[in-house]
């Protein structure tokens, strides 16, 4: 046998052991999945939200190039952005609450459904990292405020100030504008970082961070730490991030819904796109409310919907490097 045909051959069998591990799980799976084995199959790959996502798709796929796992690779992935000062919206130079302090959340998953979160950690840089440790260290799902950081700082990590002089600056001056009056989410005041990641194993792994929504009231928690909001992963489906405004995304448990979409034969793009219609049915006044979904389907598709234009993602593989924009149902 060649072995361009070999290779075919063998991902066809994979699939064909995908496929037949789905149609176990007859309960839950009740219309099966639509047959995609032709497609990429256990191939690694990472996908990532917002420009920021190329530079932390790099990190995540040293360790998927060399066959290390997408839980290892989506946490350094995001470590990446966590720890870039310029970054305005995740970990070290992300903007602070009302009140002037930098409050981060994060949470992580695997393809064992094991999940870990922080909620409005402070003086942490690496909030994900924190996320990985409650997954596996304790046997909770997610841990918030002081008790966040007491358990940070017993598990060695270490304090740090994490609102740069520049952050700082925008505080200030956000509180001399009109613009406290009115909270908003918009085009420049988020951008969490959201990563999916699949492994030469087939597994996929999920890590979302932010420190949210600019100048938040303080104790705000947004949907990036909670699992099935800001993230989800079930192995058999896939998995789905998102980014936008949290409360929009809570109050249709998004990244959840999204794979639930795709468990009912829908494609990775075509269930951020049912999310995000639903966001917008559920809302009497869409104006500026912008929510962005990206999904992996364990085949490897990959895809992307937003409310409002502008919104784009970053995918890496074998292959493939570059900057997707993703569709929206409406223009800003
Ligand atoms: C939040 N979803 O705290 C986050 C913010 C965000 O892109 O995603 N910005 O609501």
């Amino acid at each position: 046998m060649s072995r361009r045909k070999f290779i075919k051959v063998s991902a066809l069998g994979v699939g064909g052991i995908l496929l037949s591990k789905f149609s176990s799980a007859k309960n839950e799976a009740k219309k099966p999945l639509p047959n995609r084995s032709n497609l990429i199959a256990f191939s690694p790959r990472v996908i990532s939200t917002w420009n920021h996502g190329t530079k932390a798709n790099e990190a995540a796929w040293k360790i998927l190039n060399i066959g290390g796992t997408a839980l290892d690779a989506v946490e350094v992935g995001v470590r990446v952005t966590e720890s870039d000062a310029t970054n305005r919206s995740v970990g070290l130079g992300g903007l602070p609450d009302k009140e002037g302090k930098v409050t981060l959340d994060a949470c992580i998953m695997n393809h064992k459904s094991e999940c870990g979160a922080v909620a409005f950690l402070q003086d942490i840089e690496n909030p994900i990292s924190v996320a990985r440790k409650v997954m596996e260290e304790t046997p909770h799902v997610m841990l918030a405020g002081k008790g966040a950081q007491k358990f940070a700082l017993e598990q060695g990590f270490k304090k740090k100030d994490l609102l740069t002089p520049e952050a700082k600056k925008a505080w200030q001056k956000w509180q001399e504008s009109e613009d406290q009056k009115k909270p908003e989410i918009n085009s420049e005041n988020h951008d969490t970082i959201g990563m999916l990641a699949i492994d030469s194993n087939g597994h996929i792994s999920g890590a979302c961070t932010t420190s949210g929504w600019a100048y938040k009231l303080h104790g705000r928690v947004g949907d990036s730490p909670i699992i099935g909001a800001g993230l989800f992963i079930d192995n058999e489906v896939g998995g789905a991030c998102a980014t936008g405004l949290g409360e929009a995304v809570i109050r249709i448990a998004g990244s959840h819904t999204v794979v639930e979409l795709m468990r009912q034969g829908k494609s990775p793009n075509e269930a951020c796109q049912e999310a995000v219609e639903r966001i917008i049915r559920k809302h009497k006044d869409i104006k500026g409310v912008q929510v962005g979904f990206i999904a992996i389907s364990k085949y490897g598709e990959v895809g992307s919907y937003s409310v409002y234009n502008g919104f784009n993602f970053a995918l890496k593989d074998h292959n493939t490097e570059k900057l997707i924009d993703a569709k929206s149902v409406l223009k800003w």
